[in-house]
This record gives C-alpha cells, sequence and structure tokens, in this order.
C-alpha cells in the first residue's frame, strides 16, 4: 500500500491513522507544483491531483481524506479507530469527520490561497473560522478526545488541520482546550512518526 503525500499537508491524518492501524505502508512524495513524484506524474494516480491518496496492493485508489480515514479503520477494526457500523456513535464520529473536512479543513485552504489578499483572509477568518474554532475548544473543554476519552481518526483529521493555523497568521494559542489537545496529540508515538516522516520534525 502506497500513501501519496506532500509535506505538511492534509495526508498528515491519513499517515497517523494507518500507523495507529499498525498497517505497513509506503510514502510517495508528491510535488504540488509539478504534481511529479519519484514515479513519474502524479494524474496518472489520480486526475484529481490532490492528496491524500491511498493506492491499495490490488491497485486501486482511494481518495477524499475523510474518506480514507473510514477505510482505514473499518480493515483493522480491532484498533477502535472509530465505532462500528451501525452505531449512533459511528455516527457522531462521522459528524465531526465531515465538519472538519467541509469547514475546517476547506476554510483554512481558503487561508492558503495564493489569489487573496492578507485583509481579505483576514475578514474571511473572522466570518468562517473563529466560530468554528470556538465550537471545538468547548467541546474539547470536556472531552480529552471527540469522541470522550478515547482516540478515533477524527481526531488525526482535527490535530493535522489545527496545525495549519499559525503557518497563515492565525493565532489560536488563545485556545486552552485546543491547546492541551494538540499536546496531547504530539505525545502519541505515532504522531511523532508521522511528522518525523514529513519532515516537520527532527
Ligand atoms: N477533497 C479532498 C481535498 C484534499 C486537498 O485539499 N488536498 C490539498 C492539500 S491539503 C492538495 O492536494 N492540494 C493540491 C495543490 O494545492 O496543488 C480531501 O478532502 O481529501
Amino acid at each position: 500500500m502506497k500513501l501519496y503525500f506532500a509535506s505538511g499537508s492534509c495526508g498528515l491524518a491519513t499517515q497517523i491513522a494507518l500507523r495507529e492501524a499498525g498497517q505497513t505502508f509506503d510514502l510517495v512524495e508528491v510535488d504540488f507544483k509539478t504534481k511529479q513524484t519519484v514515479e513519474g506524474d502524479y494524474y496518472q494516480v489520480t486526475a484529481k491531483g490532490f492528496v491524500p491518496a491511498l493506492k491499495l496492493d490490488d491497485g486501486d485508489v482511494l481518495t477524499e481524506g475523510a474518506v480514507i480515514l473510514q477505510w482505514v479503520s473499518d480493515q483493522n477494526p480491532d484498533r477502535g479507530l472509530l465505532p462500528a457500523f451501525g452505531t449512533k456513535e459511528r455516527y457522531k464520529a462521522l459528524i465531526w469527520l465531515n465538519f472538519i473536512a467541509t469547514d475546517l479543513h476547506k476554510n483554512m485552504a481558503v487561508m492558503f490561497s495564493p489569489v487573496l489578499d492578507d485583509a481579505t483572509k483576514a475578514s474571511f477568518a473572522k466570518a468562517n473560522l473563529i466560530n468554528k474554532f470556538e465550537y471545538v475548544d468547548e467541546h474539547l473543554a470536556a472531552n480529552d478526545y471527540l469522541l470522550g476519552d478515547r482516540f478515533s481518526v477524527a481526531d488525526a483529521y482535527l490535530y493535522n488541520v489545527l496545525s495549519w493555523p499559525g503557518r497563515v497568521g492565525l493565532d489560536i494559542s488563545g485556545y486552552a482546550s485546543i491547546q492541551k489537545f494538540m499536546a496531547r496529540m504530539e505525545q502519541r508515538p505515532t504522531v511523532q512518526a508521522s511528522l518525523k516522516a514529513e519532515g516537520l520534525i527532527d
């Protein structure tokens, strides 16, 4: 199995999930500018040109991070990375995955846009991100992880996306519960190994 990634982008959550699942995988880095990997044209892997993409051993390629996280969890049910199919807890997890993908991830992506000026980004963040950070912070004040006291792949995705604000000049240091969550996540060996593999820490 191969995980296509770009350092510091949204493939980090998949990598953490694969490690939490005890799955073996190879990493293939994608150059966003050229859309090349060591294997050649990344568009041959996925016509979307986006990471993450997970190429399975049978050659099938999965895309969409929130869906890949579910696949990884369901391949390794003994690891408890998501609640069981059909349970109410499962839907609560899916609510978080969807919220992170559509409200946090995609709104954060706007902050990296090369076509928007800083003032526009600041107004956008005020209107579309600050209230989301507050919502998450409030939830984490009462819960160590998104689903309560136990890690799930939704936490890997949240950690991934909440590692970006500082890179775009958004200060989230005032959200105490988010800060504690980030520190808690960074104690996980899988997070450390993933950050290292992406060259984000030594
Ligand atoms: N809908 C996709 C979006 C993935 C996505 O936005 N990937 C970004 C990195 S975080 C990307 O590959 N961008 C390519 C580029 O900017 O050239 C998902 O949720 O997985």
